[in-house]
């Protein structure tokens, strides 16, 4: 069948970010399929969607939705009208069966579905949509495959993990081009699953809460072809890469030997690590941690259920400076529990931290499927036919978004590194004018004292 994929993002912050999924499931198809992608980041309109439509008439589109909002509680945006529009032109001028999919999609499916009036969606990984397309082909009833899901079926849970390695992923040099001239960033994924239980988080829902790790040298092969195809740094875009300590240290030593030369960054959790851990990464050319802290305050992150103490973050702070890391923390305040000693506590914590970037979110986002979910439903802030597409952010009771916000501001006294949100119009400014002229990565980096 010929099948046209289409990654329908047009979000461009912090910066543009490689649609790595959609490759993933045209790998997956292409053993059988005839399969072009297209990428809509960067273009105003979907001209390019329908003129390839016209010259390849796919039977089949596949459309990723990766971002939904950009849950930033101070500055919201939705994303699902861009989605609506690009449905509506494809439907003026094809008869495709439009299918869904993506790590947005995959929080909201039914509803999803409904709003924009696309025909199937797959939830979870993308490996089965060739599974989808044959059951097409041989007109098989389609809602027997795990983690398809129609207009009017109830079944919306991911189907159980997959389980095949991530294959070997190079970009087409065309599409590639946009983001390598945009601050040179490329991205891959070393394992998927996570086992953490953060009580708001969607990561487990939608990678499974599994550690399903790749094989290192393949990741490492995967990097050296990231690298010949001209990215000059990569994000492992792992849910937290330091969640395997013993996983992440042997991809690390992998990139080594395998002579990869270019730096790379990743999410991690500020968990107390093994001896050496960061100075493994540091020799094997990692340049940027960005830890997700949430809070300082051990009560809060008690109620944040993460895993580790406030002791611990500032050790593997330590460890990661020490090792001559680039750190960021990122922060969620305004949780269950947040009151104006709580976010003290925090700021206090901060204030003592040296040589790192602060970002400060304010209002957790309320997704189905976590644990918020079930408290914001009992304590009565949202009800169960709340489809919550457009984002709801917790508010804690003791304390308004913007007291803590206030705070938060009172005591950065305009320091650079204490962000707000992820940094607003100008912010975004500098980097476009910083990756025009060539510079590279996530350059966070540039405000650290
Ligand atoms: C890494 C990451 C980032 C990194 C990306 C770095 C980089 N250079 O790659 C950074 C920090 C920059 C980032 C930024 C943002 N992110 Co982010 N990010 C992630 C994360 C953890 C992994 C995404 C990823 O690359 N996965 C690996 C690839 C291989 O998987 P995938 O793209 O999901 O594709 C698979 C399936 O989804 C499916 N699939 C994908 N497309 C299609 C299409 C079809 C047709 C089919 C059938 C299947 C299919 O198959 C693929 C293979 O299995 C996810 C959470 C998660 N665990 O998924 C959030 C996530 C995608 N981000 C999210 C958000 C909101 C954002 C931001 C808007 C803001 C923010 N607060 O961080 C920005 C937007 C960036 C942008 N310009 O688009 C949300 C999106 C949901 C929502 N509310 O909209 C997520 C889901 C986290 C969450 N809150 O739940 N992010």
């Amino acid at each position: 069948m010929r099948v046209l994929l289409v990654s329908v993002n047009r979000f461009a912050e912090p910066y543009p970010v490689y649609p790595l999924g959609l490759d993933h499931v045209a790998h997956a198809a292409r053993q059988k399929h005839q399969v072009r992608i297209i990428d809509l980041l960067g273009h105003e309109d979907n001209s390019l969607l329908t003129q390839t439509i016209q010259d390849f008439a796919p039977e089949v589109i596949g459309l990723s939705l990766r971002n939904i909002d950009n849950t930033d509680s101070s500055d919201s945006m939705e994303f699902i009208s861009n989605l609506k529009q690009v449905v509506k032109d494809i439907k003026k001028c094809s008869r495709a069966t439009l299918v869904l999919g993506g790590a947005g999609f995959t929080l909201f499916p039914r509803i999803i579905l409904q709003e924009v009036g696309a025909d199937l969606g797959v939830v979870g990984e993308g490996e089965r949509f060739p599974d989808l397309l044959e059951a097409i082909e041989r007109g098989a009833d389609l809602n027997q495959i795990p983690g398809v899901v129609s207009r009017d079926d109830s079944k919306t849970d991911p189907p159980p993990p997959f389980k095949g390695s991530c294959g070997r992923i190079i970009p087409e040099k065309h599409r590639a081009e946009y983001y390598l001239n945009r601050g040179g960033m490329l991205n891959l994924q070393t394992k998927r699953g996570c086992p953490f239980k953060c009580f708001y988080c969607t990561y487990p829902h939608i990678e499974g809460s599994r550690i399903r790790r790749f094989d290192p040298d393949e990741i490492a092969r995967q990097a050296l072809g990231l690298q010949g195809a001209g990215a000059r740094y990569l994000f492992i875009s792992d849910s937290v890469f330091n969640s395997d300590h013993s996983h992440a240290r042997q991809v690390a030593l992998a990139f080594k030997q395998a002579g990869l030369g270019i730096p790379w960054g990743a999410f991690f959790a500020p968990i107390a690590p093994p001896d050496g851990f960061y100075e493994t990464l540091a020799d094997c050319g990692c340049t940027h941690v960005e830890f997700g802290t949430d809070t300082l305050s051990q009560r809060m992150l008690k109620s944040y259920k993460k895993a580790f103490t406030v002791q611990n973050a500032l050790a593997a702070h330590r460890d990661a400076v020490d090792a001559g890391l680039f750190v960021a923390h990122y922060f969620m305040l305004g949780g269950p529990g947040e009151n104006k000693e709580s976010v003290e506590e925090t700021l206090d914590a901060v204030d003592k931290i040296d040589k790192s970037v602060f970002f400060f979110f304010c209002g957790i986002r309320i997704y189905p499927n976590t644990r918020l979910y079930s408290m914001a439903l009992e304590e009565g802030a949202i009800s169960s036919t709340d489809d919550l597409l457009l984002p709801v952010f917790y508010q804690a009771k003791d304390i308004s978004p913007d007291e803590i916000m206030d705070m938060v501001k009172e005591r950065s006294s305009g320091r650079a590194n204490w962000v707000i949100g992820a940094g607003g119009q100008q912010t975004q400014r500098i980097l476009k004018r910083m990756y025009q002229r060539g510079r590279t990565g996530p350059l966070w980096e540039m405000l650290i004292r």
